[in-house]
């Protein structure tokens, strides 16, 4: 009675038993790789709930991990978790332990057994062998070395996906049998990098070279080639620009290498590195860059190309950069005269050289006369109107400045000034007189005076002006009238000079024999008593009067007080006679008389009885019909 009761709950344990799951995750592993693997436990409706999870294994257990509600033990090669529960309700539950999977020579299984409680199970593991040694990339050099180069830097990519890379080695030689020479490698993530001695490899031999990676399992890959040694640099020369650069500039050169069918070519402005592209040998390069940025004068823009072993060439240029238009200053009035010619002047400068400078007038070409930076032309205009004047210059980068300036031509007024006397000395009275004749209808009713005395105001009467005023101490002065009509101001003036006092000068001791009032060795200083040349020129608008002095003057010892003007400008004038004294002047009435009686004499004795028909020349020289 109790067996089969026995038995048959064995039967129904057991069955409860297996209602439990366990699997291993993850079910394969690479050869040499170390990692953690799970028991996966699945207790959903389980017959019980399961309290102890314990896994037997072939290979070393380096870690397992700990979980709240168990209690861990770990030996060398198991590892139990006890005292917990999975109840039924649970599908997912995970013991993990951290195995490292052994050497394989082909993928091989491996059977951890494994119990839930008192039920026991063989998991399978399956090692997988790695069969691809690393891949080998990215090796530099890989063609060409600078030839006699102690310090190459030489490099490698090695990466194995599956079990990881081991070592990595690099060496090599003469390619004629020479010894090998090896280079220790220093690894920074997938990279190897080392320094070679290729100092004893000239230009045109060659080097022979292996890189070696091996996997951790131990396959080995390799790459080998072989480096050619260059020792020459290459050249680059400068096409353009030469001169000058705008914001947008082209930059051309050329460059060549003995070996290199590419050079790296940097252009630079200064020492900003422009763009950097690749230039087949022996072309030329056009590189357009952006130079906004930078500022208009003097840069020096550079190319440097290298070849394929680092040799440079740099080749460099000072230019100007441009990037403003001319600047252009007008000379020119707003207003003008009509029927006069006009003077109008352009001042044109730039960074560069100017390409063209243009104008026009009144929508017509204008010529232009160049004088260094000045331009300048003549413009008029018969007709009442405004016109315009356009100068439009270009510089040589292509930059355009158009200046226009608006003249307005007004009536051709003629407004006069004259000073009676205009020499003087002070304190004396002053006349200023003048007249407007307008250029058909005037509005002018008055004009400005101005006087050492100050700015007055005059009515026109039937056109003309006048008004005194008092000299004052010695001087020179510029006296102006004028008026303003339609915008226009229309001037004329005229210099006062008001000169020491005779009367206060010391008397003349003439060396000549005869007397004299007329004191000073200068033009510019005259008696008080002396008559003002007065000149019937109305328009007295420029210069003071030209110096009087009387006709046959000696010379005279010079005044102390009084500056001396230069010789040449005493012009002898015949006024100068009635400022003599008696003596002299019938001295010069005599010699006057006596010259006119000589050349009637002349003329009498010269003229020919009968004009007809004779060759006076001839006459004379006695050879007449
Ligand atoms: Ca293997
Ligand atoms: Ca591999
Ligand atoms: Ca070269
Ligand atoms: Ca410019």
């Amino acid at each position: 009675m109790k067996t089969p009761a026995i038995i048959f709950g064995l039967i129904l344990l057991a069955s409860f038993v297996s209602a439990a799951n366990v699997t291993l995750s993850p079910a394969s592993i690479y050869e040499t790789t170390a990692g953690w693997e799970a028991l996966d436990v699945d207790n959903y409706q389980g017959s019980s709930v399961i309290t102890e999870v314990s896994v037997d294994s072939p290979l070393m257990i380096n870690d397992a991990k700990s979980y709240s509600g168990w209690t861990k033990v770990q030996n060398a090669k198991d590892v139990k978790w006890k005292d917990g529960s999975i109840e039924t309700n649970v599908r997912n539950a995970w013991f993990e332990f951290r195995i490292t999977a052994p050497n394989v020579s082909s993928d091989s299984n491996i059977s951890f057994e494994v119990s839930l409680d008192s039920s026991d199970k063989i998991l399978i593991l399956t090692v997988l062998n790695d069969a691809t040694p690393p891949a080998i990339s990215n090796i530099k050099p890989n063609a060409y070395a600078r030839a006699n180069n102690a310090m190459q830097a030489v490099s490698v990519n090695a990466v194995d996906a599956e079990t990881g890379v081991g070592s990595v080695t690099y060496s090599f030689d003469n390619c004629n049998n020479g010894s090998d020479v090896t280079v220790n490698l220093i690894r920074a993530n997938d990279t190897y990098n080392g320094v070679a001695d290729f100092s004893s490899f000239d230009e045109g031999d060659r080097a022979c070279y292996v890189f070696t990676a091996k996997n951790v399992p131990g396959e080995i890959g390799s790459v080998s080639g072989e480096l050619l040694f260059d020792g020459t640099a290459p050249s680059v020369s400068i096409v353009s620009p030469t001169a000058y650069a705008t914001e947008s500039t082209d930059f051309k050169f050329t460059a060549s290498d003995n070996i290199a069918e590419v050079l790296a070519c940097t252009v630079s402005l200064d020492s900003t590195a422009l763009r950097t592209v690749n230039v087949s040998n022996d072309t030329q390069a056009s590189v357009n860059v952006d130079l906004s940025n930078f500022s208009e004068g003097s840069h020096t823009w550079s190319v440097t190309c290298q070849d394929g072993v680092g040799l440079t060439a740099t080749h460099a240029q000072v230019i100007q950069l441009d990037t403003a238009p001319p600047v252009v200053t007008l000379n020119v009035p707003s207003t003008a005269l009509r029927n006069t010619a006009l003077n109008v002047a352009a001042t044109v400068t730039d960074t560069i050289s100017l390409a063209s400078v243009a104008a026009t007038f009144d929508g017509d070409n204008l010529a232009l006369t160049q004088n260094g930076d000045s331009f300048t032309a003549t413009v008029s205009s018969d007709v009442l109107e405004t016109k315009s004047l356009v100068v439009r210059a270009v510089d040589s980068a292509g930059h355009v400045t158009e200046t226009v300036q608006n003249i307005t031509f007004v009536p051709n007024h003629v407004l006069t000034l004259h000073l009676s006397p205009s020499s003087v000395t002070p304190g004396t009275t002053v006349t200023a007189s003048g007249t407007v004749t307008a250029d058909g209808n005037s509005s002018v009713s008055a004009v400005i005076l101005q006087t050492p005395s100050g700015s007055h105001t005059i009515d026109l009467i039937d056109d003309d002006f006048s008004k005194t005023f008092v000299a004052p101490d010695i001087g020179s002065y510029v006296i102006v009238v004028e008026f303003v009509e339609s915008g226009h101001t229309y001037r004329a003036q005229a210099t006062l000079s008001v000169q020491a006092d005779a009367q206060n000068q010391p008397q003349i001791q003439g060396s000549h024999g005869w007397d004299s009032d007329w004191q000073g060795g200068s033009g510019y200083v005259q008696p008080d008593d002396a008559p003002v040349p007065s000149s019937d020129n109305a328009n007295q608008q420029t210069e003071p009067e030209v110096p009087v002095i009387p006709e046959q003057a000696p010379a005279y010892e010079p005044l102390q007080q009084v500056p001396q003007p230069p010789r040449e400008a005493f012009v002898p004038s015949t006024t100068g006679l009635f400022k003599l004294g008696e003596s002299i002047k019938w001295l010069a009435l005599l010699a006057a008389f006596v010259v006119v009686v000589g050349l009637a004499a002349y003329a009498f004795k010269r003229k020919p009885k009968d004009d007809a028909g004779i060759d006076w020349d001839g006459y004379f020289k006695g050879n007449g019909a």
